[in-house]
């Protein structure tokens, strides 16, 4: 345990710190043969490397509809109610985001507005391996749906399980029909996100590349939106991470819980608790150990949780300060009369108040969106929303008596920065008014 206020700064600050990416330019090499693969030899890279990495012999990058409702039909009434609800609630959610284009005449005769369109292609990238997450497919796939997006792509690696292999999880098969998603793909890593980028036989390249990965995906989306001739990426995308504020009056178990559920996700998560109470930092550690026990995931938690901080804070501010200084991508807090504090918290990108807020909702259904920034850009970065499938454009339009009106003012600052043409542009615009008025 730290106590924060036997810490130097410099001491403080190291005890926030992220671990550091290890090898980038190690993972940069492998990953650019990989996207050149791609990029050369499309989907036949695709097969040879589903091959190598998924042990897979496929003959076709996309799943065949017929079997893709084949697996649909497997799917359990619990799970399909527990989709269709959480689709629901994270539609709400996101449909209440749509904006309203703006129009305004900024001077008589002068029309400016900001007109919002839907990003032409997307695409999904929905990480299988040790956890598939269809409620992933949901967070991307909804606001997709919402914006109007002419194309959605979806890529995820395909299932290695016995009784569906070479197949997708049901699930996100299910998720994705709700989302309205047509193209489905079974490839997965870093040739998933060169196929989307750049294009093969059977994927057309997309605009922008959504959703988390490993660390080969998250290096080859890097290298795609520094390509102006690949695509746009929607964040840049670390471990995920939470950190929880608790008082004196925290329930230690729920504590305790709602850190296991962040270190369960990966070797590499990043778990916080800062508390002002030594009781319930020692409590909640106990919990962890013995909730530990009873976790399928068990190995990986115990994993992440060796990179675990648990800080004593002086008091609730200094606790808050902490957190602030973290820029954590998930902040619980679970302090008397949570909500008082909100206007104190600074920087995170999903915050959940109160002890019956726990991560697990935001993660599933309550509505919010499940991608967040990580690695401390939560300080200038947004959560994911439905403004992220957009793009907005400016339109104006000017009469001949609105030019009249802003026409000098706009050749003087034309003179003052030299540009004649500029000036121009506007002054035989002027002239030609003027002679119109005198032939009158
Ligand atoms: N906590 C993860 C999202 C997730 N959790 C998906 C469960 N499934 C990153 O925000
Ligand atoms: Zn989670």
């Amino acid at each position: 345990m730290i106590t924060w206020q036997n810490l130097t700064l410099a001491e403080q600050k190291s005890a926030l710190s992220r671990p550091a990416i290890a090898n980038r330019a190690d993972l940069t090499s492998k990953v650019l043969d990989i996207v050149n693969m791609v990029k050369d030899k499309g989907d036949d890279a695709l097969l040879t490397l589903t091959k190598k990495f998924d042990g897979l012999s496929l003959n076709s990058v996309a799943l065949p509809s017929s079997q893709a409702e084949d697996i649909i039909a497997t799917l359990g009434d619990e799970q399909r109610a527990a989709i269709e609800l959480a689709y629901g609630q994270i539609k709400r959610f996101h449909e209440a985001q749509v904006q309203a284009d703006v129009k305004v005449e900024t001077s008589p005769g002068v029309v400016c507005e900001l007109i919002t369109q839907a990003i032409s292609s997307v695409g999904l990238y929905i990480p299988g391996g040790s956890a598939p997450l269809p409620s992933t497919v949901l967070m991307l796939g909804v606001p997709a749906q919402i914006a109007g997006c002419k194309r959605t792509v979806l890529c995820t690696p395909p299932d290695t399980s016995e009784g569906n292999k070479g197949g997708i999880t049901a699930e996100i098969l299910y998720a994705a029909k709700l989302c309205g998603i047509k193209e489905i793909y079974r490839t997965g890593g870093a040739q998933a996100i060169a196929a989307m980028a750049y294009g093969t036989e059977s994927i057309a390249a997309v605009d922008k590349i959504f959703g988390p990965g490993n660390s080969f995906v998250t290096e080859a989306k890097q290298l795609v939106a520094q390509d102006p001739a690949g695509a746009a990426i929607d964040m840049p995308a670390g471990p995920s991470e939470v950190l929880v504020l608790a008082d004196a009056n925290a329930n230690p178990a729920f504590v305790a819980a709602d850190l296991l559920s962040q270190a369960e996700h990966g070797p590499d998560s990043q778990v916080i608790l800062v508390s002002d109470s030594l009781q319930l930092i020692e409590k909640t550690k106990q919990d962890i150990e013995s909730q530990l026990t009873l976790l399928p995931r068990a190995d990986i938690a115990k994993k992440a949780l060796a990179n675990s901080r648990f800080i004593l804070a002086s008091d609730l501010n200094e606790a808050v300060e902490i957190s602030n200084q973290y820029a954590p991508e998930h902040l619980i807090v679970q302090f008397d009369n949570a909500r008082s504090w909100l206007s104190k918290l600074d920087n995170a990108a999903s915050v959940f108040l109160g002890a019956y807020t726990p991560e697990s909702a935001g993660d599933y259904a309550s509505g919010t969106n499940h991608v967040l920034p990580t690695y401390g850009y939560s300080k200038v970065l947004s959560s994911l929303n439905l403004a992220d499938f957009t793009r907005k454009f400016t339109v104006q339009e000017i009469t001949p008596n609105g030019l009249a009106a802003i026409g000098p003012a706009i050749m003087t600052l034309a003179a003052a920065e030299g540009l004649d043409a500029h000036r121009n542009a506007v002054g035989l615009r002027l002239e030609q008014l003027q002679k119109e008025k005198s032939n009158d």
